[in-house]
This record gives structure tokens, C-alpha cells and sequence, in this order.
């Protein structure tokens, strides 16, 4: 008889969350939900089919272009040539050297943005980051494609750095239910985002929130072009896309003219409303922003402006903005004024009152956990400080030495030779493909760890095969959470995969620098060195995490580190003394005026919030584009990873845009109707999915696809990317633009 293959299951973690995988014969076999999970996500189906998937790396590959002659254009288009590992590590290796020798670490970019997987040490950023550093440093980058422009606008603002203000400090569900009467949430809270958080969210509880909150008859506003944006139950006010900052400035204008502004808060806490209220009151510009002002920009009827404002200010009022809002042209000002309003309101250190940004974004928004230090691996020190804002890398390629701005500062762009990127995708993540595509070619050299042939692996010269988290052992655990997992090693590496971690020992080894990048360990030495020192530091603070071994044999512990019952409630500690506690702004209060930002000259983001109308939006929109894309998060996985196995499954590709019936009607599409989107940047396919939860004139495609050929005048599997323009949200914030871009669509075949 022969032997049956044995099953056996385990627990791993992900950025979807927490998830149970059988496992046969080396092989993902299936995944089930974890048992503590009370509403699980569907995303880890997939996973058996994309991990053993065709598109898998299975050997290094280098370019033939590139290895006969060094040639930059064949990059998407050349063949591959595999070679065994050593011959490519030697020649990469040298290859860096060159690089580094000849132009010096400068001319090597490793910003190399991207969410990779989940798990502690084989962080792939952390691991590139390490040995670039090892060899002498590299061109960085700052902020991320999520939240760029708000880390660079909200710290003049509140002061501090805006991630940890606002991730771990923001007032918690169970505040919100405890307190807040109107939620007022600009672009939704929708839980298909809140299914992922980095390095993992356990329960998903996002909706059972919402299912409360209804049940206590919260009133719940959902501001957006959008109504799936937020659960159902919640009031849909439809808002044209990029025109925020004009409802709030109207909401705030109804406070002033009706005597609802609470003045006792902005003379204690905030700076720099005298000079605000002027523009507010068209004092200085001859428009006072009033809700009749307002309605034709934003599509909200002026009289609700009105009620809104009267009832915000009668009731405990959480305002929420979702992250998208500064993904866009301006997006620093509906962020400011968001702050602003609430300043006006006097409700921000109140429990469930004030501004909150991002919850539903991702998953670990507004839970209540104790936070906890350690577990990072260490990037070591960058000798090179020249940093990019994250998403002006096209720039960066097309403009060497062109001066820009960012934030207050002035530099040139540096001169790129060698970019090594691992963990990311920037053919999904980009703006304006098309272009990237071409900036691509100017690089002598693009090296890539990979476990898939993405976009962007085809498009480098050197791509190593990197193992998924499923293929070597780590640990997750996140300051969201309040769980902690050891992932087992589930299979072993498909192909050839190596680990990040040694495919970068083996580049330093030829280089002379392993040493200093691997100092003597192992990646089990340096997960369990990692774990005792994090486990160190929970003791101190009295927290009782298992020894290694111990939490290996149990896969997965809860950690006593959730909060219950009423708690945690942002600036509470500052409203109630702002002389003791004051903010690490200029003034030490909210700055409604920022004498910094003013001194910075930009005409896109002067001292105060403003209205700037973005350069495409309805109120620009033409006959060639008439209609708002907005290019949000698929609700089926994480951006482009397990998009192998996805665009497999019948009728998942090309993406479904939704499309409200009356733009669908004047252009003849039905529902499932194979359709163009496409403007002057570039062309995708897509599916058409005729709804009226979407507001008139705009049309949402996610993100996700992966980047086709580019000679191919259309994308076929639906990436807006090739739709999007690449342009920073303004001097300050440089952020990326997504959400601004005009698009038409036209029926293919149905
Ligand atoms: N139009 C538009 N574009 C957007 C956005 C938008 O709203 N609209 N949102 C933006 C935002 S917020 C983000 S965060 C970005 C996301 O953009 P990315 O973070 O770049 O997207 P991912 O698909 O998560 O890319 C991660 C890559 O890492 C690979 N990977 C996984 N595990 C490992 C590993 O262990 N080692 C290595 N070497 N690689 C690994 C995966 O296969 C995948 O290709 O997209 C941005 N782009
Ligand atoms: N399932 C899943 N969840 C995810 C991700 C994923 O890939 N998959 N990615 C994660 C990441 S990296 C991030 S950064 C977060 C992003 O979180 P968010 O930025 O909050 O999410 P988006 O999906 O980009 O946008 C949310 C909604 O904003 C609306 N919107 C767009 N423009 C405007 C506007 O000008 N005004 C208003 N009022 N609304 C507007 C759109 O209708 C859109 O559906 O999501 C995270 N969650
Ligand atoms: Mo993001």
C-alpha cells in the first residue's frame, strides 16, 4: 500500500489576517478561517492556487538584453535567462559594486516602497534596507502611497509624528459606541478595507461596530461619491469627488454665522483663527463660503449643509476622514480643514468627539490594545541622506538633478544608476504607467526579489525568486493586535525561492560586507534573538509573553493587553490643561494658521486651509472627460498580491467598474458589458457593474490588476493606473494623486 500523504494543519498570520492552512504532500492544500475571528475574510481562499501558481519565480532570471549588452529599453519585453545561484549572486554583486564604486551610494535607489507579507523579520523593506546600508547606504523615501500627504501637512497641525498620533491614540470603538451621537465620516468606513492592517488584524470586528452603533441609533453620515463606502443603515450625502474641503468650509461657515463656534475652545487650544476667519467669512477674497457657495462645487444640497452643521454642533460629533482624501491634488486641505471644523465644534479631547483619520481604513484603527515595543529588525544607519517623497519616484527618474520641493526644503532630484527594489510592486502602486514605463529605462540596472513575475519583475534585469511567508518560519505580531504568532515554515521554498534574508547574505558575502549585514546569525538565530529581546520588553512592562519554544508548540497566543470598556480618548490629557500638555506644534495648540507653512510661499498649500479646485474633476470635467475616476482598494485581496491565482478564476478579470445607470445609459453599457476606460495617460479594459450606489459622473475602479503590455494601447485586466496622474498633492505634501483623474468609457462587447 502506498502512504497516504499526511494532512496536517497550522495557524499562520497575514496582512488579511489571522487563517488556518492544511498542508499535504508540500503542498497548500486549503484555508479555513481562525477560530477566534468572528467575521473572517474570504481573501486567503486563494492562497493554495496563487502560492503554487505557474507565475511563480521559479530560478533567478536575468535579462537577455541586459546580460549581452547591458541594454536598458528591452525592459517588459526581453526574454529571461535562468542561471543557477551563484553566477547570479556573482553578478549582481558586482554589478552593486560597480555602482557604488563608480557613482557612489547616491546613485542607488532603495526606497523600495510596498506592504510585501506579513511577519517580523523577513520584512522585506527592513532586509533591503539593511543591506544597502551595509554597502554604504542608498537614496530613501519618505512617507507612504497611504497616508504621504498627511504625514507631511497634520504634524504642523496637531505636532508629533502623524502615525503614531493618530494610529494607536485615536478614540477607540467602544468610545465612539460609549459616546459619539453623529458620525460623520468623509469617504466612508468601509469594512472590505478594514479586512487587513499591517502585519495582521485577528478579529475582524469593523462591522459588529456598525451593527452596534445602528442598534444605539447613532446617526452615521457617509460623505463620498460612494455608497458602499460605509455599512448599510448609515445616510449616504453623495459628494463630488476632490470637493471635501469645500462642504467643511461651508459646515464651518454655517458655525460662524449662526453663533455655534465654540470660541472658549479656540482661544485655549488652537492658534490662528483670527487669521483664518477672514477668508472663512470672504473678508478677504469676497466670497464667504457659504452652503449656497458650497452646493454647486460639492453636489450637497445647501440646506442639508445647513441642518449637518446645526446638528454637528448639537450633538457629540466624531468626524472621520478616510485616508483616500489626501491620496488627491490638495489633499492636505480637506485634512487641515478637517481639523479646523473640528476645532470650531470645541469637541476635540471630548470622548467620541473631535477629528479621526482613517478608521476602517485598515483593520487596527480604533482598537484598544496597550502598546508594545520591540521585534524590528535593524535597519542599521543610512550614510546616504538624500530621501525622496515615497511617491514622487517617477520624477525622481525623469528629472535627475531638477530641483523640487517638499515641506520647507529644497533639493535636486539625485541621479539614479541601480535601483534594488523588494517587497513592492511600483507597476501596481504607481500613477501614470505608461510613463513609469518609459522612466524605468533610465537606470543602468533594476534588481528585483520577487515571488511572482509581477509587472515590476519583468520590467528589472536581475529578478531573484523570494520565498512567500508560507515557506519559512517568523513571527507576527503588530501594535494593532493583540495577538502573537509563531508562523511556521508550511512548505518548503517553491523553485528555487530563497529568503530575502539570504539572498541578501549571499550579495553581502560577495561584497565583503557580511559581516556587518548578517553579523553571524542565521535567520533562526535572528528570529529567536529578535523574540527574546521583544519578550524582555514586555516583561517590563509586566506583560507575560510564552518563551519561543513554548509559543512554537502553540502557534498562537492572545496577549492580556486589551483594553475594555470605556477608554482612550484623543487630546484629552491637552483639552483639559493645554499648558501642561501641550502639542509639539510651534504655538503648543492646533494650528488653524501655521506661520511655518505660511513662511514656505506655496501658492498649493498656503498658511491656512483653503479651497483649491484640483486640476481634473467634475468642475473641470470635458467632452474627451467627463466622468471622475476614483481607483479605491479591491475588496478581494490586498492590492496586486494573489492576483496569479485571482485573474485564473472565470469572470474575475478584467476589474467591474462601477458605473452609475445614467452614464451607463447615454453610452449604451449594460450591466457586464466589456468596456474602455480611458483618457489622454492611457487605456484598461474593465467589466461594467451598473449601480446607483454611485453617485452620477463618477465612475470607481479598484486597484489590484496587474500592469500589462504597455505597446498594447489598452490594459487588459483593468489596472486605473494607467489612468491616474502622476503628480505630488502639492509642494508641502508631495503625497500621491490617485484620486484626481477625468476618464471616459466606452462599451467594448458585452
Ligand atoms: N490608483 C491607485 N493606486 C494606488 C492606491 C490607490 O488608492 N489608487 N493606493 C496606494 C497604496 S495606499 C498602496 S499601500 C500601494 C500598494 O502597493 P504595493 O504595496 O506595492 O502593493 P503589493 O501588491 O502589496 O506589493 C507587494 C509585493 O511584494 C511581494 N511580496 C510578498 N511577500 C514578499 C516577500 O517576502 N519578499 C519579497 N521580496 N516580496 C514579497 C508581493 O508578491 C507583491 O508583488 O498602492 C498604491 N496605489
Ligand atoms: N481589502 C483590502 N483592504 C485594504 C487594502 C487592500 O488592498 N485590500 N489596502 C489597504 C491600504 S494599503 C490602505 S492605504 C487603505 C486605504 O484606505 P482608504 O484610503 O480609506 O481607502 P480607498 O479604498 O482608497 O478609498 C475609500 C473611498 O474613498 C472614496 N473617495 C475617493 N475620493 C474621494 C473624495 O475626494 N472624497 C470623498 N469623500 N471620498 C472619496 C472612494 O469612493 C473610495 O471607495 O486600505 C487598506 N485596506
Ligand atoms: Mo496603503
Amino acid at each position: 500500500m502506498p502512504d497516504t500523504p499526511r494532512r496536517q494543519t497550522f495557524v499562520t498570520s497575514s496582512h488579511w489576517g489571522a487563517f488556518e492552512v492544511d498542508v499535504e504532500a508540500d503542498r497548500i492544500v486549503a484555508t479555513r478561517p481562525f477560530s477566534q475571528d468572528p467575521h473572517p475574510t474570504r481573501i486567503p481562499d486563494i492562497l493554495p492556487a496563487a502560492v503554487h501558481h505557474h507565475a511563480r519565480v521559479a530560478r533567478p532570471a536575468i535579462r537577455r538584453g541586459w546580460l549581452d549588452t547591458r541594454d536598458r529599453c528591452g525592459r517588459g519585453s526581453d526574454d529571461f535567462v535562468e542561471l543557477p545561484w551563484d553566477e547570479a549572486l556573482d553578478i549582481a554583486g558586482a554589478e552593486i559594486d560597480r555602482v557604488r564604486k563608480t557613482h557612489g551610494n547616491e546613485a542607488i535607489f532603495g526606497g523600495s516602497y510596498g506592504w510585501s507579507s506579513a511577519g517580523r523579520f523577513h520584512h522585506a523593506q527592513s532586509q533591503v534596507h539593511r543591506f544597502l546600508n551595509a554597502a554604504g547606504g542608498y537614496v530613501a523615501s519618505f512617507g507612504s502611497y497611504s497616508t504621504g500627504c498627511a504625514q507631511a501637512i497634520m504634524p504642523h497641525v496637531f505636532g508629533g509624528n502623524f502615525l503614531n498620533l493618530l494610529y494607536q491614540h485615536q478614540d477607540s470603538w467602544q468610545t465612539l459606541f460609549d459616546h459619539t451621537e453623529t458620525l460623520v465620516m468623509f469617504g466612508g468606513i468601509n469594512p472590505k478595507n478594514a479586512q487587513v492592517s499591517m502585519g495582521g488584524i485577528t478579529e475582524h470586528d469593523t462591522a459588529s461596530w456598525f451593527d452596534r452603533f445602528a442598534q444605539k441609533r447613532m446617526r452615521c453620515f457617509n460623505i463620498g461619491p460612494q455608497r458602499s463606502d460605509a455599512p448599510a443603515g448609515c445616510d449616504w450625502l453623495p459628494l463630488r469627488p476632490g470637493s471635501d474641503t469645500a462642504l467643511m468650509l461651508a459646515l464651518a461657515f454655517v458655525l460662524e454665522d449662526e453663533g455655534l463656534t465654540d470660541r472658549a475652545f479656540l482661544d485655549a487650544c488652537t492658534t490662528g483663527f483670527d487669521r483664518f476667519r477672514p477668508y472663512l467669512m470672504g473678508d478677504s477674497d469676497g466670497q464667504p463660503k457659504t452652503p449656497n457657495w458650497a452646493a454647486p462645487l460639492c453636489g450637497v444640497d445647501a440646506d442639508e449643509i445647513r441642518s449637518l452643521a446645526r446638528r454637528m454642533a448639537g450633538t457629540r460629533t466624531m468626524i472621520t476622514v478616510a485616508w483616500s482624501l489626501q491620496r488627491a491634488e490638495h489633499g492636505e486641505q480637506p485634512y487641515w480643514m478637517s481639523a479646523v471644523l473640528a476645532a470650531m465644534l470645541g469637541q476635540i479631547g471630548l470622548p467620541g468627539g473631535g477629528v479621526g483619520y482613517g478608521y476602517g481604513a485598515i483593520g487596527g484603527v480604533g482598537k484598544s490594545v496597550i502598546g508594545m515595543r520591540g521585534m524590528t529588525f535593524s535597519q542599521l544607519t543610512n550614510p546616504v541622506d538624500t530621501v525622496i517623497p515615497v511617491a514622487r519616484i517617477g520624477d525622481m527618474l525623469r528629472h535627475p538633478g531638477a530641483e523640487y520641493d517638499f515641506n520647507g526644503r529644497r533639493g535636486p532630484y539625485p541621479d539614479i544608476r541601480l535601483i534594488y527594489w523588494a517587497g513592492g510592486n511600483p507597476f501596481h502602486h504607481h500613477q501614470d504607467l505608461n510613463a513609469l514605463h518609459e522612466a524605468w529605462q533610465k537606470p543602468e540596472t533594476i534588481i528585483v526579489n520577487e515571488p511572482w513575475w509581477t509587472a515590476t519583475a519583468k520590467r528589472a534585469d536581475i529578478v531573484f525568486p523570494a520565498t512567500t511567508s508560507y515557506e519559512r518560519e517568523d513571527i507576527a505580531r503588530t501594535n494593532l493586535d493583540d495577538y502573537l504568532f509563531y508562523m511556521p515554515q508550511l512548505i518548503p521554498p517553491v523553485g528555487e525561492a530563497r529568503d530575502d534574508y539570504d539572498i541578501f547574505a549571499g550579495l553581502a558575502q560577495r561584497m565583503g560586507i557580511e559581516d556587518t549585514f548578517t553579523e553571524g546569525r542565521s535567520a533562526s538565530e535572528w528570529i529567536r534573538s529578535l523574540y527574546s529581546d521583544y519578550r524582555a520588553l514586555a516583561a517590563e512592562q509586566r506583560i507575560d509573553a510564552p518563551d519561543f519554544e513554548d509559543l512554537k508548540a502553540r502557534n498562537w497566543v492572545r496577549l492580556p493587553i486589551r483594553v475594555d470598556g470605556p477608554n482612550r480618548t484623543l487630546f484629552a490629557p491637552f483639552r483639559e490643561d493645554p499648558q501642561a500638555h501641550p502639542l509639539q506644534t510651534p504655538s503648543g495648540r492646533i494650528e488653524i494658521f501655521s506661520e511655518t507653512i505660511d513662511g514656505f510661499g506655496y501658492d498649493d498649500c498656503p498658511g491656512h486651509p483653503v479651497w483649491l479646485p484640483p486640476s481634473e474633476w467634475l468642475g473641470t470635467a470635458t467632452e474627451a472627460a467627463p466622468l471622475h475616476l476614483v481607483s479605491p482598494q479591491p475588496g478581494d485581496k490586498l492590492h496586486s498580491q494573489l492576483e496569479s491565482a485571482l485573474a485564473d478564476v472565470p469572470g474575475a478579470r478584467p476589474v467591474a467598474l462601477a458605473i452609475h445607470p445614467e452614464d451607463a445609459a447615454t453610452r449604451g453599457i449594460g450591466a457586464g458589458d466589456l468596456v474602455r476606460v480611458f483618457n489622454a495617460r492611457g487605456a484598461c479594459r474593465a467589466r461594467a457593474e451598473v449601480t446607483e450606489d454611485i453617485q452620477p459622473g463618477v465612475v470607481a475602479l479598484p486597484t489590484g490588476a496587474w500592469f500589462g503590455d504597455p505597446d498594447s494601447n489598452i490594459d487588459p485586466d483593468g489596472n486605473p493606473n494607467v489612468l491616474t496622474r502622476d503628480i505630488g498633492t502639492s509642494r508641502l505634501g508631495q503625497g500621491c494623486s490617485a484620486h484626481t483623474a477625468l476618464v471616459d468609457v466606452a462599451r467594448l462587447s458585452s
